[in-house]
């Protein structure tokens, strides 16, 4: 599970890195059918579409077992750890559902100005993991990136055509989010590096770095596509926003690193599947 030096080149090159068939489809069963248990009635943690389905759930190892044990598991850890280059804690934590005919889309945008702005994290000493629970393509609404871009630091952000519709944190967190990639900047890096689609059968992942412009599509068809995201972070980069800090389901404040980490998801009795 440790990732090649060609996958760590090929990470640090392009900011991100897809790894097909990583999960079983047991495991992935397992995680999808624990689903409805993470996402409780008026939760804080369970952010919803203007249409009322659920967008992201975030936090579900405070709810689920399952969960939990998958945050541990060997085989994001390992090279989230390479990635990063020190030892991690867990610093954000979703599973961001696109529901059939009603998930909406995310912008164009970079996720380490939140977590710098937002949260007080210095340095993108960070790695996202995405976990497809479906199989994911562009019509569903697939990440799509651009490569590269994550070398550009925190760039300019596009000016809101219409005031935000919230000032706490779902501004960060909503179908209209605060920060997003300038347009001008998005052309000119769009036709020099192109755009990527990351599709992946269910039990792909996908490893991408903080800065990386990326944004995902509404969905049309009527297959959900719901993706478990891991935000790792830097055991020496902690949040320094004490003055506001946002919840701890959004910013995680266990900086313990990481250890005695599980081998499998499954239970015993399930483990030969
Ligand atoms: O605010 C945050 O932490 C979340 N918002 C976005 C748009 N990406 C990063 C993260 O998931
Ligand atoms: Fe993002």
């Amino acid at each position: 599970m440790k990732l090649s030096n060609e996958q760590i080149a090929f990470y640090n090159e392009n900011g991100y890195l897809k790894i097909d068939n990583y999960f079983s489809p047991a495991e992935v069963g397992m995680l999808y059918n624990e689903l409805p248990h993470t996402c409780e009635e008026n939760s804080p943690r369970v952010i919803l579409e203007d249409n009322g389905s659920v967008r992201s759930v975030f936090a579900p190892h405070f709810v689920s077992e399952i969960y939990h044990r998958l945050s541990r598991l060997d085989r994001l850890v390992i090279p989230a750890r390479q990635i990063v280059g020190n030892k991690i804690y867990l610093h954000q934590y979703k599973v961001n559902s696109k529901k059939g005919l009603k998930g909406e889309w995310w912008e164009w945008h970079q996720d380490f100005p939140y977590w710098h702005i937002d949260d007080g994290i210095r340095n993108p000493d960070l790695v996202s993991v995405m976990l497809y629970l479906q199989d994911t393509d562009s019509s569903n609404g697939a990440l799509m990136l651009i490569p590269k871009t994550h070398k550009l630091g925190i760039v300019k952000f596009a000016v809101k055509d219409s005031p935000q519709k919230t000032k706490d944190y779902l501004s960060s967190l909503s179908s209209d989010i605060k920060f997003t990639v300038d347009h001008k900047l998005l052309k000119e890096l769009s036709l020099a590096n192109g755009i990527v689609t990351a599709s992946g059968k269910k039990g792909s992942v996908l490893f991408f770095h903080g800065n990386i412009f990326h944004a995902s599509n509404t969905n049309l068809t009527p297959f959900d596509r719901d993706a478990v995201l891991l935000t790792y972070n830097s055991i020496d980069n902690p949040p320094t926003n004490s003055l506001n800090p946002r919840p701890e389901f959004l910013a995680g404040r266990n900086f313990e690193p990481i250890e005695q980490l599980e081998t499998s998801i499954l239970y015993a009795e399930h483990q030969h599947e």
